[in-house]
């Protein structure tokens, strides 16, 4: 086996990025599992800015706008507003508080979607369901939880489009995400920094957040709803945001989620315990990384038409190594607390995944965790 050839790191980084591949900073966290299709529908609402706020405008013009009668120059003024902001993402305006952080900016957006949820029936649903989806996604670019998250818990609920709902649980995640960065900094929580260069940006914790990091109470609610709800990449979303809520309720929530029928649930609800520090998914770890290493399965396919069957193939191919990447790392973070039983299990199916997977870089990321695995100090059984 020739470790050396350099893959390109797996789709498994599974950043959202826009239309010039360059990564968002305003993203999410590197540890969690996004679906593809929400990736996929992100960097469609994203692409639409290419055609867009040539020019800089004056921002506090463009927020006028969005309260216009006129439904072109609002959704212009919008567009213009998300255009700035994600500008200032890459580069921060250097004396002046930043769009994302502005409460007219964030009030102007807000009630933008918060109208566009009481258009019952509008007159091109297909536009306005892009619009929701874009204004959604910007949200959560927005600094200012006590005006977005009421409008992004309304739009989550399961009275609109499964998209707009996947768009605000993303918005929300991305909120929750920033907090729980900030808030386990400031509680101390934090491990010491890992080894590895490339995982700097994994932040774990010693245990839990004692406070949620979404304060209102119906988004998370709303949350709770979605872990449940019949829909799979729904429910998987649901478990992903409920990793970066922390707090003694999504704890329990996540431990429920480890018993989820789909895989993807599972894995975001055990990375996302591993996150807090928890070794509780330890077991859904190690199922997840033999299975991912496993061939595709394809025998429930064989109902299914083309070309739905070779795209359905492809998906499953391109998920395995995001899964296995984010379990090993997920591992990797709770070591120090596993047992010696445990210890030996997961050297047992990382030998596995040396073996078997098919991306050289998961492969490689398995024998790095391997020898700290030898490294490591013999635990107590
Ligand atoms: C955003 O940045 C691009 C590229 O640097 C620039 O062409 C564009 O004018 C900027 N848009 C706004 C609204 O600032
Ligand atoms: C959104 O609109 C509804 C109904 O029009 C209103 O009752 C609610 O207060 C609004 N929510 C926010 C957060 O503005
Ligand atoms: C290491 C640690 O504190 N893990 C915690 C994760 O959350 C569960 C449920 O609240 C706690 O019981 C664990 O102690």
């Amino acid at each position: 086996m020739n470790d050396t050839e350099l893959n390109p790191p797996p789709a498994g980084d599974n950043l959202p990025t826009d239309s010039s591949g360059d990564r968002r900073p305003e993203e999410l966290p590197p540890l969690f599992l996004i679906p593809a299709l929400i990736v996929a529908a992100v960097i469609g609402v994203w692409a639409l800015f290419g055609k867009m706020a040539e020019s800089e405008e004056d921002w506090r013009q463009l927020v006028a706008e969005v309260g216009n009668n006129n439904p072109n120059r609002r959704w212009r003024a919008a567009l213009g507003l998300a255009q700035i902001m994600r500008n200032q993402t890459i580069a921060p305006p250097v004396d002046e508080k930043p769009l994302a952080e502005r409460r007219e900016v964030a009030e102007a957006l807000a009630d933008l979607l918060n109208e566009s949820l009481d258009t019952k029936s509008p007159d091109n649903p297909e536009e306005e369901l892009t619009n929701r989806e874009f204004l959604a996604r910007t949200l959560g670019a927005l600094k200012v939880d006590p005006v977005v998250v009421p409008v992004l818990a309304r739009a989550a609920s399961a009275e609109y489009e499964p998209e707009v709902r996947k768009s605000s649980l993303m918005a929300l995640a991305m909120i929750a995400g920033r907090n729980f960065e900030q808030q386990a900094a400031d509680a101390e929580l934090l491990e010491p920094d890992r080894e590895y260069e490339a995982d700097k940006s994994v932040v774990t914790l010693k245990e839990p957040l004692p406070e949620p990091t979404l304060e209102n109470d119906e988004a998370w609610q709303q949350i709770r709803k979605a872990m449940r709800d019949e829909d799979e990449s729904i429910r998987h979303l649901g478990v992903f945001v409920a990793g970066l809520v922390s707090g003694p309720d999504a704890i329990r929530e996540l431990e429920l989620a480890l018993l989820d029928g789909n895989a993807k649930a599972r894995a975001n609800a055990a990375v996302g315990l591993a996150r807090n520090g928890s070794t509780a998914g330890f077991d859904v770890l190690i199922e997840l990384m033999g299975s991912a290493s496993d061939p595709v399965q394809i025998d429930d396919l064989e109902q299914v038409e083309e070309p739905e069957r070779t795209a359905l193939i492809n998906q499953r191919r391109s998920e395995q190594p995001v899964i296995l990447q984010n379990t090993i790392r997920a591992a990797d973070s709770i070591l120090v607390k596993l047992s010696a039983e445990q210890k030996n299990d997961l050297e047992k199916v990382l030998q596995k995944v040396v073996e078997q997977a098919t991306v050289s870089a998961i492969r490689l990321q398995a024998q790095q965790l391997q020898r700290r695995l030898e490294a490591a100090e013999p635990a107590d059984a």
